[in-house]
């Protein structure tokens, strides 16, 4: 594997972080898109900054220039298009922008590479499948159901688009909902966990959420970074739902997030007014609010990963309890003022 060049966009987040130290283990020379901001956060990324391997660029999925001139400048064997306005319910707040940077940015950075042999692997997203009912597979209708979903979907037909138009070895990678200790604090599973964690050392009153009865299939984010790599290993290109076949709603996440802190609860009344309290002292640690919920809700995502299986070798190692378990005690070690991202990413090596 000595002597491959991997170009990642959306290194800083949590995939991107993963797949670097993945790539960086291979052997690989990593090169990652930064975004600027006055208050640049690569916190994910500090373990490798004395690594000869790993590079950072200034970039935007939204300059056009800017990603052809890296191209050209870095010359990768590969690119992983990573990069995105990722969050689902903040994608109807900025519909324009998240277009811009998931379905546009994804136009240009094929049109860069459109007439070269570098293999490219889109992050397209389950959250495509939207109402279409579960299971769903390679073969399930699209019907999205948010900015986010509609501008992804646009980036999967690209990609499916350029590999027909020109030869182009371009895959989708339709993953499932994956987590880990980096995930961002924004996403249900993360500020569960977090909440989870404070309240557990007496930081934290209770836990506000939205909507309980959404299903998610959820796997560790360390299995499905090398799910990526191992699309891009292959002779021809082609597109794979990646994820674990098991849902689990947000009430369950919730109810398995508490018991590894040791607490117990029941569940009392029905839509806005249902509450989570603490089965030993009756104390209300989880209550509805509606802020949380989204203009339009995907029900249930629940992905069937038997081509990944069968072609890519690909399977899940990670559990949803082994998940929850990682998520909780790296949110308490962390507000213990002991665990960063660093050790987090060590603890993995
Ligand atoms: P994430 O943690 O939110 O990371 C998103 C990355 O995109 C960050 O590095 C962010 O930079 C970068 N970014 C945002 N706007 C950009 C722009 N204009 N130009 C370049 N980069 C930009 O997301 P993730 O969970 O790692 O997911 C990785 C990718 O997989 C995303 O495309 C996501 O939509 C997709 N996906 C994720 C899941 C999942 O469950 N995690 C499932 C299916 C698909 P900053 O750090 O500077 O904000
Ligand atoms: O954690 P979420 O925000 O993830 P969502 O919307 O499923 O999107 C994630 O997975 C997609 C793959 O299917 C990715 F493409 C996407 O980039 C992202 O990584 O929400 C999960 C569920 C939703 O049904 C949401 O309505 O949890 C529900 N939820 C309930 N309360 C909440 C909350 N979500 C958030 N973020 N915050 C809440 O308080």
């Amino acid at each position: 594997m000595l002597g491959k060049k991997a170009f990642i966009t959306g290194i800083t987040g949590q995939d991107g972080a993963l797949l670097a130290q993945f790539l960086l283990e291979k052997g690989y020379e990593v090169h990652g898109l930064r975004l600027y901001s006055a208050s640049t956060d690569t916190q994910r990324l500090d373990i490798f900054s004395d690594n000869g391997n790993f590079h950072l660029h200034y970039g935007d999925l939204t300059d056009g220039g800017n990603l052809r001139r890296l191209i050209e400048t870095i010359a990768p064997d590969e690119i992983y298009n990573l990069g995105a306005q990722s969050h689902v319910g903040v994608s109807f707040e900025v519909p324009e922008a998240t277009a811009q940077i998931n379905a546009l940015g994804t136009l240009r950075l094929l049109e860069a590479i459109r007439d070269t042999d570098i293999r490219f692997y889109q992050a397209s997203s389950s959250e495509m499948f939207g109402s279409a009912p579960a299971p769903q597979d390679e073969s399930t209708p699209f019907a999205p159901c948010s900015p986010y979903a509609t501008a992804k979907l646009y980036a999967y037909w690209l990609v499916r688009n350029y590999r027909d138009s020109y030869g182009l070895h371009a895959s989708n990678g339709v993953l499932f909902n994956h987590e880990s200790a980096l995930r961002g604090e924004e996403f249900v599973t993360r500020k569960i966990s977090l909440a989870v964690a404070a309240m557990a050392l007496g930081q934290q009153e209770s836990l506000s959420i939205g909507n309980l009865d959404a299903r998610r299939d959820w796997g560790h984010a360390r299995d499905y970074v090398e799910g990526m790599w191992r699309m891009l290993q292959q002779d021809t290109p082609d597109d794979f739902v990646l994820a674990t076949g098991k849902a689990h709603s947000v009430r369950d996440f919730i109810n398995a997030a508490f018991a590894c802190a040791g607490t117990s609860l029941t569940w009392q009344g029905q839509g806005l007014d249902e509450k989570g309290i603490d089965r030993k002292t009756g104390r209300v640690l989880v209550q509805v609010d509606p802020q949380f919920f989204r203009p339009n809700e995907v029900h249930e995502l629940l992905g069937d990963a038997s081509k990944a299986s069968a072609k890519l070798g690909w399977k899940p190692r990670i559990s949803f309890g082994q998940l929850v378990e990682e998520m909780v005690s790296a949110d308490i070690g962390a507000l213990q003022g002991g665990q960063s991202y660093e050790q987090i990413l060590l603890a993995a090596e």
